[in-house]
């Protein structure tokens, strides 16, 4: 069983493929790009999808994801690539600086789409909350910024396998394996 992953980030396919491992998905990476609309992450994930299995003539799957933080309205939110790409994680610790409420979430959401037809999501999250400086590097972007609840490590002080136990994209892509591998029907 196989299927196509869209994406331009090479760390959510090492994390992909660690987690469909388990359900004997093989995950087929290809980085063709596709039309990421300002919206909420659903939105954009089901539009990408439709877009990328309409070109394709095959079923895929793309995500998008991001960090939520509520003290600051949940920015950076949909714009988390561009925040990560601008400000990157310094900026953040300065938005945040003598901010005591530090919740903030992990949001994937996982679109699926085959030709002609409608797409399906799946969300993923993971709460947590923001450090007070960077720590770890392992993952990725805001991992150095985000201790998982429960947690005394970063994301970023974790190995892919601990991260993957309990993330956002676990949660997101462990729904979609779920009921591609059993519910799917067709
Ligand atoms: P694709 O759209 O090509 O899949 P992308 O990196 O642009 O790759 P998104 O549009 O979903 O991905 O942007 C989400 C951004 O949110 C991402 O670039 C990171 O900055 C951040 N992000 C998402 N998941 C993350 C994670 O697990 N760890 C750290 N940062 C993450």
């Amino acid at each position: 069983m196989k299927i196509n992953f869209i994406t331009g980030n090479k760390h959510k396919v090492k994390e992909a493929k660690h987690i469909f491992e388990n359900f004997g998905i093989e995950v087929q990476h290809l980085n063709i790009g596709y039309p990421e609309i300002q919206g909420e992450l659903i939105e954009v994930a089901s539009f990408g999808a439709v877009n990328v299995s309409s070109r394709l003539n095959e079923p895929v799957i793309v995500e998008d994801a991001g960090l939520f933080i509520k003290a600051l309205n949940w920015f950076p939110g949909v714009y988390s690539s561009y925040v990560q790409e601008t400000i990157g994680n310094k900026g953040i610790l300065k938005l945040m600086n003598n901010v005591n409420d530090r919740y903030a979430e992990f949001r994937s959401v996982i679109g699926f789409c085959k030709p002609n037809s409608e797409p399906v999501t799946f969300l993923g999250t993971v709460r947590g909350h923001i450090s007070f400086k960077e720590k770890g590097d392992f993952g990725f972007a805001f991992d150095p910024l985000f201790y998982p609840e429960g947690y005394k490590k970063t994301f970023g002080e974790l190995k892919t396998e601990e991260k993957n136990k309990f993330s956002h994209r676990r949660k997101a892509l462990e729904k979609f394996a779920m009921w591609y591998k059993y519910y799917r029907g067709d």
